[in-house]
């Protein structure tokens, strides 16, 4: 199944923890990693009092089920001491499984697509660099759904790599 994930991180310095958590997928037996969007800055969405976020999506291809697949991204997300403290507030690193396939899940663990892709830009604008033709089921295209979605500050970073 193809796969997009999202990643973000505010929080001990936000680019280490994005590009670590990169590597760490890339390395996992159960997926194969196909490609990456670069790096971006954005100011919060939520809570404003909490530092800026880095935000980058990746393309992957696995056989394991969307929840097999939220148990390996929920470990990773501990492994880098994610804390769990307020709806939207700062994280070291947190793992959204954007969309996967062309599936739409919706229960109490998971929502796929994931909810707030076709409102934030940290997601939208990374998924069209990797691929402005990418379906979310019942939304539309990215490239059109992005012209639908402002910037809100989001910033594209010179620097991809550790
Ligand atoms: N869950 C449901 N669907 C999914 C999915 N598709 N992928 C469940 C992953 N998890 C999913 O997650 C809570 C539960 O969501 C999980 O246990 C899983 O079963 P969480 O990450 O602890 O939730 P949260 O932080 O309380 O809320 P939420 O809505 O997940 O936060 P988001 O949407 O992840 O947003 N501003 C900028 N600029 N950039 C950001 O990346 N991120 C957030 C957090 C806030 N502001 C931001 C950013
Ligand atoms: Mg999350």
């Amino acid at each position: 199944m193809i796969v997009f994930i999202g990643l973000g991180s505010n929080l001990e310095n936000p680019q280490t923890h994005i590009l670590t958590a990169i590597n760490d997928i890339s390395l996992l037996e159960s997926m194969t990693f196909l490609s990456q969007s670069s790096l971006y800055q954005s100011p919060p969405m939520g809570p404003q009092d909490q530092p800026d976020y880095i935000n980058a999506v990746i393309k992957i291809d696995t056989h394991l089920t969307a929840h097999s697949l939220l148990d390996v991204l929920q470990s990773l997300e501990q492994k880098h001491g994610r804390v769990r403290k307020r709806h939207w507030g700062e994280r070291t690193l947190d793992l959204d499984i954007l969309l996967y396939g062309n599936e739409v899940i919706s229960d109490e663990r998971l929502s796929i697509p994931h909810p707030g892709i076709t409102e934030r830009a940290f997601v939208l604008y990374p998924l069209a660099e990797i691929d402005n033709d990418i379906s979310v089921p019942g939304k539309g295209i990215v490239s059109t759904l992005k012209e639908f979605c402002p910037l809100d500050g989001l910033k594209k970073l010179e620097a991809n790599t550790l």
